[in-house]
Formats: C-alpha cells, sequence, structure tokens
C-alpha cells in the first residue's frame, strides 16, 4: 500500500482485528454482521494516517443512523466557530455558504441568520430528508470533483465552503478538495474540520479508530494535500469537541496576498506539531492501546463479577471500537442508552448490545454507565444527574481507565 494523500511508503501501526462497520447497527441480535479488516498504517513521507482497508463509501452512508445530537458543547462550538468565521472577515452577511457533510444542517441552521444563503449536501437520503423537514435546503450527493462543477452550475460558487468531520471519511480526499479548488472564487474560503490526529494520540483514543474514519489528518498531511490542488492554509482554530478538534481556514493559491498571509497561530501550531508528532508518539498510543484494553476489561469483569449492573451510555461510533476490541458484549453490558430515536431498539454490531431511550438511565438505572460517548463526559453526567439519577457512577475509558 502508499500513501493515498502523498503516494508515499505506509508502514502498518496498529491492528484492530476484523470489526463490524460502526454505525451499520443491527435491527436483531441474530442478524449476522460482516466484519472488515482494521489497519492502522502510517505514511513515511506527510505523516499521514490512515485505514489500510477502505470500505465503499455508498455502504457507509447511504442510509446514515449518525443524526448530529443537538448538543450544548456542540452548540458552544458552532457559536466559537461562526464567531471566528465573521471576526476573521472569511464570512460576512452576504455570504452564500456550502457545507458537505452537513447532516441534519445544525450548523448550517446556526449560520443562516447571519449570512446571505446556505446549502446543505449530504449523501444519506434519509439525513437528507431530516434536514429538509428542518428548513434547510439539502442536496444528496456525495461531494467529489463531478458534483461540485454539478452544484457550481446550479447554485453559483459559494463564497464559504465548509466541510466539518466528512473530509476523512472518504478514500480519495484528492477527489473532494479537486472539487473544491474547482468552485472556490479567488476570494473564497474553505473550511474543513476532523479530529486533530495529535490529540487522537496524545489522548489514547484508539476508538476513534473505525471504518468512517479513513484518514486522521495532521497540519503536515492537510498542507501536503492542499498544495496539490492550489489551496493555501490561512488559519488554524483548534477545539475541544470530539475529543480535540482541528479547524483548517483555506484559501486558493491565487487569491490577493494579503488574503494569503498567514495568521500567526499557524506557525505556532505547526511549529507544536513538529515537536510533537513522530513515530515514539506512536509507539507510546499503540502501547497505551493495549494497556487500556487490558485494564477495562479486567475492571468490567471484576465489577460484573460482584453482581454491578453495567451500561454503555452513548451507541457511538468509537464506541463500537472500544467495545468490539476489549471483548465487551451483552453478556457484561445488556444495554446502551442513546437519545437518537434512529438507534434506539437497535444492536450495536458484534457486541450485540439493544440500545434504548435516555430516560432508562434516568430512572433508576445501572450501578455503573460506560461513557463511550466520553466526549461528552460533563454534560452527560450532569444530564443524568439533574433527571434524578444520584447513584450510577461513570467508567470513563479515555484517556485512561478511570471511575468517577
Ligand atoms: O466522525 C464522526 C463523528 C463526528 O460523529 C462520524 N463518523 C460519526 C460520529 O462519531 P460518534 O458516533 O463517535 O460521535 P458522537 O457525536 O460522539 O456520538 C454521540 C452519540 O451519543 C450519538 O448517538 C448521540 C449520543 N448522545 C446521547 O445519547 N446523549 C449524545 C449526547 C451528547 C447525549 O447527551
Amino acid at each position: 500500500m502508499v500513501c493515498r494523500i502523498c503516494g508515499d511508503t505506509v508502514d502498518p501501526v496498529l491492528d484492530l482485528g476484523a470489526m463490524p462497520p460502526a454505525n451499520i447497527l443491527k435491527t436483531s441480535r441474530d442478524e449476522r454482521e460482516r466484519c472488515f479488516p482494521l489497519v492502522l498504517e502510517k505514511c513515511r513521507g506527510c505523516f499521514n494516517l490512515q485505514l489500510r482497508d477502505c470500505l465503499d463509501e455508498a455502504d457507509l452512508y447511504r442510509h446514515y443512523l449518525y443524526l448530529t445530537p443537538n448538543s450544548p458543547s456542540l452548540r458552544s462550538h458552532y457559536a466559537r466557530l461562526a464567531d471566528h468565521m465573521f471576526g476573521e472577515g472569511y464570512a460576512h452577511e452576504g455570504s452564500f455558504v456550502l457545507e458537505f457533510g452537513s447532516n441534519v444542517g445544525l450548523f448550517l441552521r446556526h449560520l443562516e441568520p447571519r449570512v446571505g444563503r446556505v446549502l446543505g449536501v449530504d449523501p444519506a437520503q434519509n439525513v437528507c430528508a431530516i434536514a429538509r423537514e428542518r428548513g434547510i435546503e439539502t442536496e444528496c450527493a456525495f461531494f467529489n470533483r463531478q458534483t461540485a462543477q454539478d452544484l457550481a452550475a446550479r447554485h453559483g460558487r459559494p463564497g464559504v465552503v465548509i466541510a466539518r468531520h466528512c473530509c476523512a471519511h472518504n478514500k480519495d480526499p484528492h477527489g473532494i478538495i479537486a472539487g473544491v479548488a474547482d468552485i472556490l472564487p479567488d476570494d473564497g474560503i474553505f473550511i474543513m474540520e476532523n479530529a486533530y490526529v495529535l490529540k487522537t494520540l496524545l489522548s489514547n483514543q484508539f476508538d476513534q479508530i473505525y471504518h468512517e474514519h479513513m484518514f486522521y489528518y495532521s497540519i503536515r498531511s492537510v498542507e501536503t494535500l492542499f498544495a496539490m490542488h492550489g489551496l493555501r492554509l490561512v488559519d488554524i482554530l483548534m477545539a475541544p469537541i470530539h475529543g480535540g478538534s482541528v479547524v483548517f481556514f483555506a484559501r486558493r493559491a491565487d487569491a490577493k496576498a494579503s488574503a494569503l498571509r498567514p495568521r500567526n497561530r499557524v506557525q505556532r501550531y505547526r511549529g507544536e506539531e513538529a515537536q510533537a508528532l513522530n513515530d515514539a508518539l506512536v509507539s507510546v498510543f499503540v502501547e497505551n492501546t493495549h494497556k487500556i484494553k487490558a485494564d477495562l476489561k479486567a475492571l468490567i469483569a471484576d465489577l460484573v463479577g460482584r453482581d454491578n449492573q453495567i451500561w454503555a451510555y452513548g451507541a457511538t461510533a468509537k464506541g463500537s471500537t472500544l467495545l468490539n476490541f476489549v471483548g465487551i458484549t451483552d453478556r457484561q453490558v445488556p444495554f446502551c442508552v442513546d437519545s437518537t430515536p434512529l438507534k434506539q431498539g437497535r444492536y450495536i454490531p458484534m457486541a450485540n448490545i439493544e440500545i434504548c431511550a435516555e430516560d432508562e438511565a434516568w430512572r433508576g438505572g445501572p450501578d455503573y454507565f460506560l461513557l463511550t460517548a466520553w466526549n461528552y463526559k460533563d454534560e452527560i453526567m450532569e444530564k443524568v444527574r439533574s433527571k434524578g439519577n444520584t447513584r450510577s457512577r461513570f467508567i470513563v475509558p479515555i484517556p485512561a481507565v478511570d471511575i468517577v
């Protein structure tokens, strides 16, 4: 295999075994799930981390069960990102904003009152229907070079193109970025947000590895990708959501000089990454992955062995990797609560854990919740307590196994 960004040689760094696609939740316990290799590999050239085996996007996203949760931490991130966009002059009241991978349009709905026009693009027909019901104009398509030109021909060229947590989800990032470069006007801005690989590695977030996440981006790998399509990084925003995310702001390399002058923080973040992102960090990440597996397996066995009830909290894609890599099933964890009606009544693949509504967590609830949605720890714990459950404790698996 070679790096899908720069073409250089890649080396395997972590094999999580044969795993089911995380968000393909089963409709019954007996339904047989298909499993595929989940192997992370690293590029010698641009330090891109990628999956060795990429599944077909249509299988993953045509009917998608992940709907962006309407969470307080996401809402505050939307406000901070929007303020940054307007504060730095990347967007204004007349802007035409196109977001691909827009899901149900929560961020676009936040932007809509402050810009000229918003348009969502998402490949999941069921998700597009929900976005349209909520009043967000949404085209159902995978964003690539062809569809980008078609969208621009029918809607005009958007001055702001946004891609949040979706550019890692496609085995051909060149097709996506080429599409952006084709339609972005000279004074346009491209805003790409992803989980930040440095945070993923530093916080032992091995559960962020699942088939949807085909790339784990760094500043270095993103700049390599952008340069191949005439895009130049001009700004970076770091954000705490999803375990630590990075927002890249890029313009066409032929934009006017004043627009291309990078913010000082770009050099600062680039330098911090150059110091920290190396093979030694990857080795420690791999060691800690196996340590978390051993520690969590032992803790769950001990608690269940002493007749404690344990449920998972959050039918997350991360949770599917965590549970299945550690080997936790419905025998130890019979239920997983989740706020997404689409997911309730289904089963986490391979772990065979039934997903039920959140209010089961509030009526009595178990002795422990295994926080498979650990990235929302504070708001979930606050919600459970405020709903009257002062009894259940929480097992937090990342960055290390802990009980709170
Ligand atoms: O990259 C991706 C990230 C951004 O979102 C996608 N490939 C898929 C998805 O990954 P995830 O499922 O690990 O993401 P979340 O946002 O951590 O999933 C949260 C899950 O937890 C949802 O199913 C909703 C649920 N939840 C809940 O039950 N109660 C969430 C909150 C905040 C809550 O209070």
